[in-house]
């Protein structure tokens, strides 16, 4: 029998992800000027991003925290409108300043930059201006942000993830980027936004080439495998479609430089395909990544849409928490229907819980691609409880991750070449829908959308697991005595 204890490949990157918006607070400090997102978060009912977990300002004290759990690297995002707070011209100094201490204090630390170029924050200057990523004037705009960053940190950085989960952009495109009322009824524009967005990205990854000496491009995708419901041959072919659809459609421009042609063409039936100017394929070919993000909570289930449902219906969230009380499971005609997977079980907010679809969607995206991956984020979304004793105990989160682990350690065993595991979050962060009341941290963050409390830092029993795991390099995972944690 093999008695070398089962770890994680040498070099392996432990460590926890935050976006710009959902962490840092000061949304209008120092220079910044708001973002889509900031906007977006006001008057939703939930807490709004103006402080979230005041991370601008306790920057220092969670990066003691990553150095304590173990951390050798930190995925956390630029804000564009920190930077540029018009989206373009004059440059922010402050905020400027404020990435170079971050970057400075990881480093020091031994905590590999991990940044994420744009996590859904476009400057709501430009979306005032030009409608944002709508007008094809966002390509240029932001690849001289990108630009500039790569110019300003790349002497630090070398892996640059450069859109966050351009997928979910495109499916919850109302929510995900400030759209003004006249485009509603038209969902031709969230595929002419993810042209913008494919062209923007790849003049981002000519420039690390150009500039980055050693530099890797990538982007973080927000990925689901898909299953058909069962093998009937319509279910199956639903599959198919959803794949080509959410998957290949995004991947095949990143590591092939093209579009999946069976998603191009049904787009182009529904009246729905991006308009293509001469000489943008040649950009996209030139601006191919080298590794891949992987986004991963939980799988999707399809089959064929029924007759009464067989039209557009687009992706609404579950607001309440309520097992079953999902706003909308997409439809695209004649293609696929999303479903609850009656086999699986979910959390709160209808996500399912599915850790073999880590190693499903590892081993398919290598067998395809045969791209070198790193998670960018996994995580439960959960309503934690402070308890009295001034701890969280959050086992089913420690459950959820030893389980997604033990799958990225059986994919990496059958070949697939996994860099790291940056899980979702770091601290708590504002959710993107659902305010403080679904968690992620590895550490509690005191405050609620009903007040900001003290917005002090707590460890979750999670947070104690974890700095075992990291220090065995993985190991800890298999550990089954249920009071080694
Ligand atoms: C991903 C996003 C993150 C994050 C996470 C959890 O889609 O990249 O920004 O928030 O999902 O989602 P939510 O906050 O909606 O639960």
């Amino acid at each position: 029998m093999d008695q070398k204890p089962k770890q994680m490949p040498k070099g392996f990157l432990w460590g926890a992800a935050t976006s710009a918006y959902q962490v840092e607070g000061a949304a209008a400090e120092d220079g910044k000027k708001l973002s889509q997102m900031d906007v977006l978060n006001q008057n939703t009912g939930f807490s709004d991003a103006s402080i979230a977990s005041d991370h601008y300002h306790r920057y220092k004290e969670d990066i003691a925290l990553m150095k304590e759990c173990g951390f050798n690297a930190y995925r956390f995002s630029f804000s564009w409108s920190r930077i540029f707070p018009d989206g373009v011209g004059d440059v922010n100094p402050k905020g400027v300043a404020f990435y170079d201490d971050l970057i400075d204090e990881l480093l020091r630390d031994g905590i590999t930059p991990v940044p994420t170029i744009y996590h859904y924050d476009m400057p709501m200057a430009l979306v005032e201006k030009y409608d944002g990523w709508i007008s094809r004037q966002s390509v240029e705009d932001f690849a001289s942000y990108g630009e500039f960053l790569i110019l300003r940190y790349g002497d630090r950085i070398k892996n640059w993830l450069i859109i966050n989960e351009q997928s979910i952009i495109v499916e919850f495109w109302k929510k995900k980027n400030y759209i003004p009322p006249k485009y509603h009824d038209n969902p031709q524009i969230k595929f002419q936004i993810n042209h913008h967005m494919n062209l923007a990205q790849a003049k981002v990854s000519s420039l690390i080439h150009k500039y980055v000496k050693e530099g890797r491009a990538g982007s973080a995708i927000g990925y689901s495998p898909v299953y058909g419901l069962d093998s009937s041959p319509k279910n199956m072919l639903a599959m198919l479609n959803a794949e080509d659809l959410k998957n290949h459609f995004f991947l095949d421009i990143y590591f092939k430089g093209e579009y999946a042609p069976g998603a191009l063409n049904y787009l182009k039936e529904q009246q729905m395909a991006p308009v293509i100017h001469e000489g943008d394929m040649e950009i996209i070919g030139e601006g191919c990544l080298d590794f891949l993000g992987v986004n991963y909570y939980a799988s999707k289930c399809v089959k064929y849409p029924d007759k009464e449902k067989n039209h557009l219906i687009e992706a609404k969230s579950n607001l309440t928490g309520q097992k079953g009380a999902m706003g909308a499971y997409e439809v695209m005609p004649d293609f696929y229907e999303y479903i609850k997977n009656p086999n699986a079980d979910t959390n709160d907010w209808d996500w399912t819980i599915d850790p073999d679809g880590m190693e499903y969607l590892l081993r398919d995206i290598y067998e395809r691609y045969r791209i070198p991956m790193m998670i960018t984020e996994n995580g439960i979304g959960a309503r934690d409880m402070l308890e009295a004793d001034g701890r969280i105990h959050d086992d089913y989160r420690i459950d959820y991750w030893k389980k997604h682990l033990k799958a990225i350690h059986r994919a990496i065993e059958l070949g697939v070449e996994v860099e790291g595991f940056l899980p979702w979050s770091f601290v708590d962060v504002l959710s993107t829908s659902n305010g403080y009341q679904k968690r992620y941290g590895l550490v509690y963050v005191n405050r609620d959308d009903e007040g900001l409390k003290d917005l002090n830092r707590m460890k979750k029993d999670s947070f104690y697991w974890y700095q075992k795991v990291i220090e065995s390099n993985g190991a800890l995972i298999w550990n089954t005595d249920p009071f080694v944690r």
